[in-house]
């Protein structure tokens, strides 16, 4: 059995090519470790598998710089005065994560140096070097210095104390409750070694739909032997708080946040995770949102339960990661507005280490959203960007969608909030408003699969969250590359072909699932395969009919000023790009407008002629992905192609699923013929 399924994008593949090999190695005589931290043995550790596997031989370690031609590593205090000068511009262009890769001369040798202000940064200077070799760039005059744009890149993992993941298609929850403490699983440390490797350094360990069991000793203890394993990466561990959690484990008959005795639980309940885990990052908190308890049962708001969690843990250094995701039953006008009402009259109220966390777009992680309008529209609140890796709405672990290019289109997007280039990055990163604290979370896909994401292509959508959370300005693209080369090959007639099959993935779930804005027609509770007819749930905005509102008349849901008005939430520049017909860009139109049937398309075609075709791209493009993926087999593991050839061939037969379903159902309404080129439904 080989492992490469599991190893990720460490594959550390022994290069093939002696001319590549006999470069790297003239460079790396030697590797000088420099100090003696956890970090630092983890970073040795790292060095030594890693180019040993990929040079084919064994790279000798000697603790002083002796020698030429050494690859050094260690913090700043840990080198040599001379070098330090030597760096210390370098020094003053990172921040506390920033890392510096540099080829000096030392004693009139040449040197390779790897640096940061602390062994973490060191760590990921590391991993970025390792990449380098990994991916076949030049080590040649090196003179990398890079820092992190965010400080808080976490994930989030939906992950239940009974082993299920909500929205978990890759398996069981990897966190063994039951034989932690104790038992320390191997992969709870290469989900640490990943992690680092791509500059994450936060993850919450439990769901957000939070049991407040996970704050008892009996898991505290647990989760204690997490923090100790992922110390060393730099990750920090950080839990949902259940809002209710003083009532259910702690005995009090109320959890108002106002109330003496629950101000005091919180209080001691964090002084008591903080002895046990002194790096502790705080909490995670989804309150008053589909069924959670929260503030409001007690006729508080958000900004009141958000700054007494704060004040709870402020005297530790921990944060308070307060969701927006809410909309509530009782206004079933237009969800995508609620959040957006709910929380931007809040704007300035929240304590300094609280950071409220937006989802990307402002229904629910469909295949594409506009940007979420809170974006922006609250200068005085750090906002935090949340994502989500695994695939709820996006065909699960069976259809290969590269998410980076979503996420990128987000981050790209311009609130216009401060004028044009207020780019919803800007906001994430703290720079349009200035602030200190920032973040980005990503919903993991990670499970206990042999895989660690259920479709091998999916790994690349935790690779890609990373690296975006690390840089929100890097292109799609540049990820995909580095994430073909380290985790299958180097070889150009493989990186091409599938680095464009990547690259259109995720536009191709898009036309096969929801063309031209439509959205939420997935079939109701798993989201999984089409479902827009469903209409008969409880509470009306859970049904698809709410979101497409198709009839004789046309298609689409109204946000603009004629209708629900929800445009009025952007900037006044973004507003009127999306009122007007003519500006709003069609991918979004039928977000934003009911039209109907017989409305122009740009390319002269009719609606309902136009959106048959997109079903119908989607379906072809999923042909050519067939196809792409076929030509690989020479390239690829026999165990890794096959998998990819039978998932990619679920995924064809589910694009025409949805073809056919999406277009018969409407077709109803539209009362109109197929045009020509769209395969007519068996
Ligand atoms: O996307 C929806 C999911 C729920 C999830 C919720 C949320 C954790 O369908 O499963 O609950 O969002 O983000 O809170």
């Amino acid at each position: 059995f080989s492992q490469r399924d599991y190893k990720l994008w460490l594959q550390y593949e022994k290069k093939n090519n002696p001319e590549l090999v006999r470069e790297y190695s003239s460079k790396i005589s030697g590797i000088v470790s420099l100090e003696n931290s956890e970090s630092s043995k983890v970073a040795l550790k790292e060095l030594e598998v890693g180019l040993n596997d990929m040079l084919g031989k064994k790279i000798p370690v000697q603790s002083k710089i002796e020698g030429e031609n050494l690859l050094v590593f260690g913090s700043k205090l840990s080198l040599d005065a001379e070098i330090q000068k030597k760096l210390s511009k370098d020094f003053e262009a990172i921040n506390k994560d920033g890392f510096i890769i540099k080829t000096i001369s030392h004693k009139n040798k040449k040197h390779i140096v790897i640096t940061g202000k602390n062994d973490i940064a060191v760590l990921y200077g590391v991993f970025s070097f390792l990449r380098l070799v990994q991916t076949n760039k030049s080590i040649d005059n090196l003179n990398i210095v890079d820092s992190p744009k965010t400080n808080i890149r976490i994930l989030n993992h939906w992950d239940n104390l009974d082993g299920t993941v909500e929205r978990g298609y890759a398996g069981a929850s990897l966190w063994n409750w039951q034989k932690l403490p104790e038992f320390i699983d191997q992969r709870y440390i290469d989900y640490a070694r990943a992690n680092a490797s791509i500059g994450i350094n936060g993850t919450v360990l439990t769901n957000v739909n939070a049991n407040a069991l996970i704050l008892t000793p009996l898991y505290l203890e647990k989760v204690e032997a997490l923090a100790n394993v992922f110390r060393p990466y730099g990750i920090k561990v950080y839990l949902t708080a259940r809002f209710s959690a003083p009532i259910e484990i702690g005995g009090l008959k109320t959890a108002d946040p106002k109330d003496a005795t629950v101000i005091n639980w919180w209080k001691e309940k964090s002084k008591e995770i903080y002895k046990r885990i002194p790096d502790f990052g705080g909490f995670l908190v989804k309150a008053n949102s589909e069924g959670q308890p929260g503030p409001q049962n007690y006729g508080r708001d958000h900004v009141d339960g958000a700054n007494m969690l704060a004040d709870a843990v402020a005297p530790f250094g921990g944060v308070v990661m307060w969701r927006a995701f809410v909309y509530s039953e009782h206004d079933a006008s237009d969800r995508a507005k609620q959040a957006y009402s709910e929380f931007v009259p809040y704007d300035g109220r929240f304590k300094d280490n609280v950071i409220v966390q937006v989802k990307n777009g402002a229904i629910d992680f469909q295949p594409r959203e506009p940007f979420h309008p809170m974006f922006g529209a609250m200068p005085k609140t750090p906002l935090m960007m949340e994502f989500q890796i695994t695939q709820e709405y996006l065909g699960f672990s069976t259809h290969l969608v590269f998410l980076p290019k979503l996420f990128q289109e987000v981050l790209e997007a311009d609130t216009y909030q401060k004028g044009k280039g207020s780019t919803v990055a800007k906001v994430v990163d703290g720079s349009l408003d200035n602030h200190k604290l920032t973040g980005i979370a990503g919903v993991s896909n990670i499970g206990s699969d042999i895989n660690w994401t259920g479709h091998p292509f999916a790994q690349a959508n935790w690779y890609g969250f990373g690296r975006l959370a690390w840089d929100p300005y890097l292109d799609a693209e540049t990820i995909a590359d580095e994430w073909i080369r380290s985790t299958f090959s180097n070889d150009e007639n493989f990186i091409k072909p599938v680095k464009e099959m990547m690259m259109d993935s995720r536009e191709t779930a898009v036309n096969y699932m929801t063309p031209l804005g439509l959205h939420h027609i997935m079939d109701t509770g798993h989201h999984y395969g089409p479902g827009p007819w469903v209409s008969d749930l409880g509470r009306p905005d859970w049904n698809p009919v709410y979101y497409h509102k198709a009839d004789k008349n046309g298609i689409g849901f109204d946000r603009s000023k004629t209708g629900s008005n929800a445009t009025s939430q952007y900037a006044p520049e973004v507003a009127k790009m999306y009122d007007n017909l003519a500006t709003c860009p069609e991918k979004d139109l039928l977000w934003f407008h009911h039209v109907s049937w017989d409305y122009k398309l740009k390319n002269g075609r009719t609606l309902w002629d136009g959106m048959a075709l997109k079903y119908q791209q989607g379906v072809d493009q999923v042909e050519e992905m067939v196809k792409t993926w076929n030509a690989t087999e020479k390239y690829v593991d026999t165990e890794r192609f096959k998998e990819v050839q039978m998932l990619l061939q679920i995924q064809l037969k589910e694009a025409k699923w949805w073809r056919d379903a999406c277009l018969l159902y409407f077709q109803q309404y539209s009362g109109k013929q197929l045009p020509e080129g769209v395969e007519k439904p068996t």
